[in-house]
């Protein structure tokens, strides 16, 4: 079977971002391919952060890829830094990345304006080869991408191909490798129209765990209360109607989508039941959309979260199975690159 990975950072809360545009679409891809969900804590120290918050988020995020409907007897799921092959591959991949690469990284040059230069730490720079090193460790032939990670899926494609230039190839072989090259080249797996979600407040930025505003995401486990405040509160316009695909009207489109995605109707079914309403009956009809489709989540997360020593079994079964693979991928590129094994 082909293979697919993907994760989550622990940084914050899950929100309907990551959900819609992550999670959800996990769900299907479990039974056609071979795959690995992993809750991606190595990442989440590229910025400034708090050690209690990574510790329970990592825990969450868990809990909520499971309670979302990922089958750990279909997927591996796994915490990024219980495989150490992950951080392993990622020192011996640094040797063969050019840093001229790296500094090419828009979301570098992003992230680093943002929390300013004296905060800014080589692992943000270095952040798309431990990225590379999570794709290429499981061979994995797909990798779904939104569109802000394209570049790094890019940076990982070359380095793969580089890599198998280097020490691939005969010389590779008369190490005593096998095959034909060290690592397969992934390719993208576009995600499914409209699962870029928008912020409440904006709906020109992408809802984020990062801003700072609450009332700008939906998460996913927040209470009732909570969701229909914030739909109450969301932006809006002045425009007579509401309808899909106006560029002057970015929160219209998103919050349509975002109705779309929960209610799992067709975008023309909701064209056509929206078209006349005014704000006030949409908000109401998209607050029980959003509670109606989270609450089933909310009371399975609670479940997982009341045993969390079987949660904690059910990732370290994960861990051990990624491991196998990965430790074969890392154990084939120690011996290409000619290291002595023990
Ligand atoms: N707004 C979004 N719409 C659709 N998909 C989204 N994702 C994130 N935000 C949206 C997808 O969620 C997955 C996990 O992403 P991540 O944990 O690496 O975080 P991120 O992409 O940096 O976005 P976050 O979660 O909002 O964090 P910050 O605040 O750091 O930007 C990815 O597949 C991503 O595409």
């Amino acid at each position: 079977r082909k293979r697919i990975v993907s994760g989550v950072q622990p940084t914050g809360t899950i929100h309907l971002g990551n959900y819609l545009g992550a999670i959800k679409n996990w769900i299907p891809l479990q039974n056609t391919y071979d795959t690995f969900f992993f809750i991606v804590d190595l990442h989440a120290i590229t910025l400034p952060y708090e050690t209690q918050q990574l510790f329970k988020a990592t825990r969450d995020t868990a809990a909520i890829y499971l309670a979302c409907g990922v089958d750990t007897s279909k997927a591996s799921v796994f915490v990024q830094s219980h495989v150490r092959a992950h951080s392993e591959l990622m020192w011996l991949l640094s040797s063969a990345t050019p840093i001229g690469w790296l500094n090419k990284m828009i979301q570098f040059k992003e992230k680093s304006r943002k929390v300013g230069d004296e905060n800014v730490g080589v692992a943000l720079l270095t952040y798309p080869v431990l990225m590379a090193s999570d794709i290429l460790l499981y061979q994995s032939d797909f990798v779904p991408v939104g569109e802000d990670q394209k570049q790094h899926l890019e940076l990982t494609r070359e380095l793969a191909e580089r890599v198998n230039y280097l020490y691939g190839g005969r010389k590779w072989k008369k190490l005593g490798g096998r095959g034909g090259a060290i690592f397969k080249v992934p390719e993208p797996l576009i995600p499914p129209e409209g699962a870029r979600v928008m912020s409440l407040t904006d709906g020109c930025s992408k809802m984020s765990k990062s801003a700072s505003s609450d009332q700008s995401r939906i998460n996913l486990l927040d209470p009732k209360d909570v969701i229909a405040n914030k739909i109450k509160r969301c932006k809006t316009d002045s425009f007579p109607g509401l309808e899909f695909d106006n560029p002057e009207r970015p929160e219209c489109n998103n919050l349509l989508t975002i109705y779309q995605l929960m209610s799992g109707r067709t975008k023309e079914e909701v064209a056509q039941e929206c078209q006349g309403m005014n704000w006030g009956v949409f908000k109401r009809i998209l607050t029980d959309a959003l509670i109606d489709h989270l609450h089933p989540i909310q009371v399975r997360y609670e479940e997982i979260m009341s045993d969390s020593a079987y949660l904690d079994r059910l990732l370290a079964e994960g861990a051990t199975k990624a491991a196998d693979i990965a430790d074969a991928t890392l154990n084939n590129v120690y011996q290409a690159m000619g290291f002595l094994r023990r």
